[in-house]
């Protein structure tokens, strides 16, 4: 069987963590791309240098050439401009639209068969965007933020019940941003409910809704500490989980920011929402019924993703 292919578009921090991981488990040959000359390169020799030591057998190459993307099964995108201090991932849209515009033409001339995966923010209105440009299947381009939401969300739950990372689940819905809607009633330690968690004394409303918030602000508490860029260890490991749900047809049940058709009562629009991915890209969209307040959150977000797209259209004409 050949072996498969990752481009990665974007060999930034992201990027590079990408490849790094990606080489480790052997999900195929990798080529890193980046409009930065040398950047794509140096790292490709360098992680290349990681094999002998590490016993990876992955070829990593880096190109400033779209053309070496051909043949990609799986696209990450990571191209643009990451936060920095002081920053919202709002301010980012207008520099970034214009990076998802190039990138969303590269994968059209070169790997229009591939599953994309966007991490590029502001997340939700950049993969809407990157999926307009690239003319692709809606199915084929998804969102990276939920994972990485609810890996935050059930780190800081682990941290508070003193339980492993492994026995709890969390889900996080909506946009990825300040409206982020962490869903505390589907979050659980070993299938035991948080609210079952509090009424058994094992923390508190107060404690819990502090948690909650500390998750929304997830990306932006580590990009106060680093102050030169942000996240993006968890992000790179969270966009990796999905390519090899896909590679591998695992058909892992993640939240994503998906392509809705009707779902959740949003048309057209992409949103944080649990899907099914697999062989076939974004298989199912899994509506969760929700309480009134995850209900309202999830609204507020929303209209948060639809307010980007607004000005996107207003940004660039052809998106209108
Ligand atoms: P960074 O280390 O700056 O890497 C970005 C790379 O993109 C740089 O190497 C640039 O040279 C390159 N680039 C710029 N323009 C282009 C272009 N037109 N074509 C190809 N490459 C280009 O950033 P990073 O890796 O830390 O973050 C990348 C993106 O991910 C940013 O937009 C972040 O805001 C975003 N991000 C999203 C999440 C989510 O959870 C959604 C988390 C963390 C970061």
């Amino acid at each position: 069987m050949a072996r498969k292919k990752i481009a990665l578009i974007g060999a930034g921090n992201i990027g590079g963590t990408l490849a790094h991981l990606a080489a480790q488990k052997e999900l195929g040959d990798i080529v890193l791309f980046d409009v930065a000359e040398g950047l794509p390169q140096g790292k490709a020799l360098d992680l290349s240098q990681c094999g002998p030591v590490e016993g990876f057998d992955a070829k990593i190459t880096g190109t400033n050439d779209y053309a070496d993307i051909a043949g990609a099964d799986v696209i990450i995108v990571t191209a643009g401009v990451a936060r920095k201090p002081g920053m919202s991932r709002d301010d980012l849209l207008g520099i970034n639209l214009k990076v998802m515009k190039s990138v969303g033409e590269g994968i059209a001339a070169n790997a229009p068969d591939a599953f994309v995966i966007c991490i590029t923010n502001p997340l939700d209105a950049m993969v809407w965007a990157l999926r307009e440009f690239s003319g692709l299947p809606h199915n084929k381009v998804v969102g990276m933020a939920g994972v990485l939401d609810s890996a935050r969300f059930s780190t800081f739950l682990a941290w508070e019940f003193g339980v492993s990372v492994r026995d709890v689940t969390s889900f996080v819905l909506g946009g990825h941003g300040d409206t982020m809607v962490p869903v505390v009633e589907y979050s659980t330690v070993k299938g035991i409910p948080v609210p079952d968690l509090i009424k058994m004394g094992k923390s508190t409303q107060e404690r819990i809704d502090a948690i909650v918030k500390r998750t929304a602000n997830g990306g932006g508490e580590v990009v106060s500490l680093l102050k030169t860029g942000s996240a993006f260890y968890a992000p790179a490991a969270s966009a990796i989980a999905m390519a090899e749900s896909y590679l591998g047809d695992q058909k892992r049940v993640l939240p994503c920011a998906a392509h809705l058709e009707g779902q959740y009562g949003v048309d057209n629009l992409y949103v944080g929402v649990p899907v099914v991915i697999g062989a076939g890209g974004v298989e199912q969209v899994i509506e969760i019924e929700l309480n009134e307040q995850a209900k309202a959150g999830l609204q507020v977000s929303i209209d948060a993703v639809k307010e980007l797209l607004v000005a996107c259209k207003g940004i660039d004409s052809s998106l209108a």
